[in-house]
């Protein structure tokens, strides 16, 4: 409640700053990357990303993988899958977060394992409510395979 006044303050200042050069308006924290197996062919990219405005995360693209997508899961019935999503809503001020259980991105055709303590070079960009683009470029750090499962579903055996 007491951070109200705060954002206002903030808010006003964006305004302000509208005629400078454009500053990195989203945040990327705890970015990570499930570890693969030998031969694995795709794995996730798990974050938080909070906006500064009304905001979407387009699309992500990284240097370990031919193809990046990002997914949501499904559940039909009783089977979980998952689908391509166009596009990640960042309602100003708000963390979405990318995590196992949810929406996530989905690094696919993996050039080489990926080893937990290795770097990867994510590149996102994000699209604010008047179309202008920004990139972010995060490191995701490779977490263990067994890191923060929720429910161990297994995106080697999906459709994609
Ligand atoms: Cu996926």
């Amino acid at each position: 409640m007491s951070m109200q006044p705060i954002k206002r303050g903030l808010a006003a200042l964006v305004l302000m700053g509208l005629a400078l050069p454009a500053l990195a308006q989203t945040t990327v924290s705890d970015a990570w990357v499930r570890a693969s197996v030998p031969h694995q062919q795709s794995t996730g990219a798990f974050m938080t990303l909070t906006a500064s405005s009304d905001s979407k995360l387009v699309s992500v693209a990284s240097p370990v993988a031919k193809t990046v997508q990002v997914h949501e899961m499904t559940m039909n019935g009783d089977v979980m899958g998952m689908r391509e999503v166009k596009a990640v809503e960042l309602p100003a001020g708000k963390a979405v977060t990318l995590d196992p259980n949810g929406l996530h991105v989905m690094l696919m055709g993996l050039n080489n394992q990926v080893k937990e303590g290795d770097k990867v070079p994510l590149t996102l960009t994000i699209e604010d409510g008047k179309g202008a683009k920004e990139t972010v470029e995060v490191e995701a750090e490779v977490r263990p395979l067994n890191a923060e499962t929720g429910g161990g579903h297994d995106h080697m055996h999906m459709n994609h």
